[in-house]
Order: structure tokens, then sequence, then C-alpha cells
């Protein structure tokens, strides 16, 4: 079975890498042809809940992979269009495609590309972390759903599965994949943003009044406007599951923060950013969620600045 994996960040190569240990043909796409060069001759290092080092072929450039069987879209939200336009020498006519990315829109998006309604989506609540250039710390052992949009199970589906057991990923399926999805954005609704702008472990958000105040006033809105679209969240009380998850993974760098700090574009715009518009579009105030998506754009449009420039 050949399997691309696109987008070389810190899940692409944690799954990547994982897939690879089943025998499988796993490759990694990179937009950035530099960055694939290196990562071809290094190869990829896990470390933390596992620890192993392989080499995966990595290009830049589809054609020399041709057409695959799975392709796992890893890259960030905002770069999802350009991503699947690049991927397009991979796909065929049978050619599984998944996304494995943060946010909402995704599923949809890639099918508007493509012109067809295949895609398969998933959440995650694996931990990773890149610490340096394809060298990854494998921090959290969560649970994967996949799901198509309409609810069916068939064969591709029940393959990803089999592949994801087989390389040591966690996985169900569900028939609501849009209740999975929308459970992951409340919580990243909750902490991303608040971590990005402290820039505290996801665990510390919880030790603040401030950071309490506004994760509970920012999923609240969220909940509100999920209700209003009459999506089933998997769990009963959002805030507490918000504050688990912090728990849980209390020294995590958030993904946003990590961005963050690499002064990276972030995924605003598809987590605090689509319960605005939405919330906007069914008259469902919004405040909380609309400041932190302000301050987050601050932040991504001042890393150049320099203490002296802002003065
Ligand atoms: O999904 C995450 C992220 O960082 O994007 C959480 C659950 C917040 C874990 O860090």
């Amino acid at each position: 079975m050949k399997i691309v994996v696109v987008g070389p960040g810190a899940i692409g190569c944690l799954v990547a890498a994982l897939l690879a240990k089943t025998k499988e043909e796993v490759w990694l796409l990179d937009k950035e042809s530099e960055r694939a060069k290196f990562l071809d001759q290094h190869g990829i290092k896990i470390e933390g809940l596992a620890n192993f080092e392989v080499k995966i072929p990595t290009t830049s450039d589809p054609q020399k992979i041709k057409t695959a069987d799975i392709v796992i879209i890893c890259v960030k939200s905002y770069d999802t269009k350009k991503a699947i336009l690049h991927a397009k020498a991979l796909i065929g006519d049978k050619t599984i495609i998944l996304t494995l990315q943060n946010g909402l829109g995704n599923i949809e998006l890639i099918n508007e590309v493509l012109d067809d309604e295949r895609t398969i989506g998933a959440v995650t609540n694996m931990g990773a972390t890149k610490l340096v250039e394809g060298h990854i710390r494998y921090a959290g052992k969560g649970e994967t759903i996949i799901g198509s949009l309409d609810g069916s199970i068939g064969v591709s589906l029940r393959d990803i599965r089999e592949l994801f057991i087989r390389a040591g990923i966690q996985t169900r399926i569900s028939r609501d994949i849009k209740s999975a999805l929308w459970s992951k954005l409340i919580i990243n609704v909750g902490i991303n943003p608040l971590t990005a702008l402290t820039r505290l472990p996801n665990g510390k958000l919880l030790v603040f009044e401030g950071t309490r105040l506004l994760m509970s006033q920012a999923v609240t809105e969220a909940v509100k406007v999920c209700r209003r679209k009459k999506i089933k969240l998997l769990f009963e009380d959002p805030l507490s599951k918000v504050e688990a998850v912090c728990e849980a993974t209390a020294t995590n760098i958030s993904s946003m923060l990590q961005d963050v700090l690499r002064k990276k574009r972030t995924e605003i715009d598809a987590i605090n950013g689509v319960i605005v518009r939405l919330g906007q579009e069914l008259n469902v105030p919004v405040p909380v969620n609309s400041m932190l998506v302000s301050l987050v754009k601050t932040l991504e449009e001042s890393y150049s600045y320099t203490v002296a420039e802002v003065k």
C-alpha cells in the first residue's frame, strides 16, 4: 500500500513515522524543497511515548511518488487548498483522502477542490511537538476518530482504521464526525489562543483567574453557536472537558503557541475565527472570541516589530 502524508509538521511526521513501522510504503510530501531534502537525508526521530528513528522518502515533487492509495493531509488549515492542488498528481480514482487537521471546513474544502465527496475526516488527540525539523516529541497517546460527512461506513474507513491500529494509533470510526470535529474545536477554542497570548503551557491556564475566566467565556460562546447549529458534542459539560484536557496535557505547548514561538501564522481563523463568523451569521453574541481573534492576529502581524520600533 502506498501512503503519502502531506505536511511534515509535528502530527504529520509522527503519523508518517508510526505508519512506516507497519512496513507499508510511506512517503512525506512537503511544499518546501530544501526542507524535503533535509528530511529525506536525515529521516524522522521520535522521542517520548515511543523512541525510534526512521528514514522516510520525502520530496516536494508529487510526480516522483505517483498515484497513492492513501493521502493523509496534515498541513495547517490555511494551507489546505494549496496542499490539495500540489498533491493532485497523487490522487487517482481510488485514492482515499483523509484530513487530519485542526479546525472546521477542511473536508468540505478538499471535496470542493477535487469536485467529489470522498474525503474522510479525522480528529486526533495525540499530542506531538516539533523540537527541531524532523525531531518530534510524542507527548500524548489520545484517541483518533475518523468518519465521513454523510455518516456512511465503507471499505475506505475500515481500511484506514485497520492501518492506523497496526501502526499503534488508537482509532475508532464515528458515524457523526461533525460532532467529533466540533468537540475538538471547542477544546481548541478554550485553550489555543489563551496559551498563544500568555505563552503558558496548557496546564497553567487553570492557575490564573484571568485565563480561567476568559476560557469559560470563550467556551460558553462557542457552545451557544454549536447548539444553534444543532451539533451534539461528545461531552455533557464542555468547560469541565476543556479543563480536563488542560490537566491531561498540562506540560504541552499548544500548537498555536508553537506557531507563535516560531513567529508563524496561526490557525486562529479555523478555530476561534469560525465561532466569530458563525456567531455573527446566527446572531449569537461572541465578544470574547472576537477579542481573542483580534489579539492573536495582532500578535501575528507584529512578529517583526522590535521594541525600538514599537516605542
Ligand atoms: O489540540 C491541541 C493543540 O495544541 O492544538 C490541544 C488539545 C490544545 C493540546 O495541546
